[in-house]
């Protein structure tokens, strides 16, 4: 029987009900953190640990037949790549939120502003669907801090609890996607 290769994120928010899932299957095997895949001892699965951004890419190559990742990642990376399932963990949504003590009155206030994300590719298309123009600026990481060290007006970026969003003095003013784990495989397996 043919092995199959399922990428999963090494280390992160997806990891631990990723591997939890592969678990609940019935899936065993020997791995430790220093090890970027392992065989499983009772199935015919191989298992790749790799950052969730490289996953869309390694599937839509074949390089790995399945993989988990969030619905964000995969709508960013627009990557040629089939959705199994929903995986009903891992939920959040992508939103814009602004200053708290900016007024906002709708996603026209938007025109003619900087927005921070590490989302541009999703938040092009949203703004582009709403007939709004404004600068994105793509960073990776921190992206809340942008309007309060003045590289920005507003923030896309994701958000669970809003917690993040509070202590930074940002309020939520737009959702633009809600998101969870999926499984996506290679275009043909799905
Ligand atoms: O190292 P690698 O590249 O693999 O991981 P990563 O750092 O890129 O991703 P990681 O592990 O942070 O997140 C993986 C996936 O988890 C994301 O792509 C989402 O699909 C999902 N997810 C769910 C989240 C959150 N919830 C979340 N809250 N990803 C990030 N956050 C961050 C958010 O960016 C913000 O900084 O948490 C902060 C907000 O959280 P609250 O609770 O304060 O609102
Ligand atoms: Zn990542």
């Amino acid at each position: 029987m043919e092995t199959l290769k399922l990428a999963v994120q090494k280390s992160g928010r997806l990891s631990e009900k990723s591997l939890q899932f592969i678990k609940e299957c019935g899936i065993s095997y020997a791995w430790n953190k220093a090890k970027l895949k392992t065989q499983s001892y009772n199935f015919p699965l191989e298992l790749l640990f790799l950052r969730d951004d490289d996953i869309p890419k390694y599937v839509a190559d074949g390089v790995a037949d399945i993989g988990i990742i969030g619905e964000n990642v995969m709508l960013e990376k627009g990557k040629t790549v089939g959705l199994v399932e929903k995986m009903g963990f891992s939920r959040c949504r992508l939103s814009i939120a602004v200053p708290q003590t900016s007024e906002y009155n709708g996603i026209s206030d938007l025109n003619g502003k900087k927005i921070a994300t590490s989302y541009p590719v999703i938040l092009q298309k949203h703004l582009d669907e709403q007939g709004v123009t404004a600068e994105i600026h793509e960073i990776s990481g921190s992206v809340e801090i942008a309007p309060s060290i003045g590289l920005a007006d507003a923030v896309c970026d994701l958000v669970s609890t809003g917690s993040t969003l509070l202590s930074n003095g940002l309020k939520e003013v737009e959702v633009i996607l809600r998101s969870e784990a999926v499984m996506i495989a290679t275009p043909g397996l799905s």
